[in-house]
């Protein structure tokens, strides 16, 4: 939408421009299932008896910020909520893998977390952290990330 802002756009343009505005608002509101406005300022997630959801869809995850203990076991299912294939990838990070099931046909490598899901279709990954600190985790798809397809990991 570069340059939108220095034309001036007619009367009808602009009704549809406010409608378009509200209804994706609307769809907004209903993809985080809840009236919070999603951001960095969105509360942590941390796993219950071990388990988390991360819902992928175009373009972002929710919830955006994650938080991990050293040392304990994770079972991250990767919910793609969206219209197509994306992933959740962190760098650097050690990790033992124990499982992966990806959707959508490709797949990481034995110590890498990472983890893949087909549009409507989940993947796995049980995978322990073995590294404190901060993490990105992000979509490698095409240019996913820069769409707002990325978040903070913590490993505490
Ligand atoms: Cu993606």
């Amino acid at each position: 939408m570069v340059g939108a802002a220095a034309v001036r756009p007619s009367r009808p343009v602009a009704a549809l421009i406010a409608v378009l505005a509200s209804a994706l608002m609307l769809l907004a509101s209903a993809c985080s299932g809840s009236n919070e406005p999603a951001g960095p300022t969105s509360t942590p997630a941390s796993p219950a008896n071990g388990e988390i959801t991360v819902v992928s869809f175009e373009w972002g995850f929710e919830p955006e910020a994650i938080v991990l203990q050293l040392g304990q076991e994770v079972s991250l299912t990767l919910e793609n909520n969206g219209e197509i294939l994306h992933d959740f990838n962190v760098d650097d990070l050690e990790v033992d893998v124990i499982e992966e099931m990806s959707s959508g046909g490709f797949f990481g490598d034995d110590d890498e977390l990472f983890v893949g899901a087909d549009s409507d279709d989940v993947g796995l990954l049980r995978f322990v952290p073995l590294e404190a600190g901060e993490y990105e985790f992000y979509c490698t798809i095409g240019s996913h990330r820069q769409l707002g397809m990325e978040g903070r990991l913590t490993v505490q």
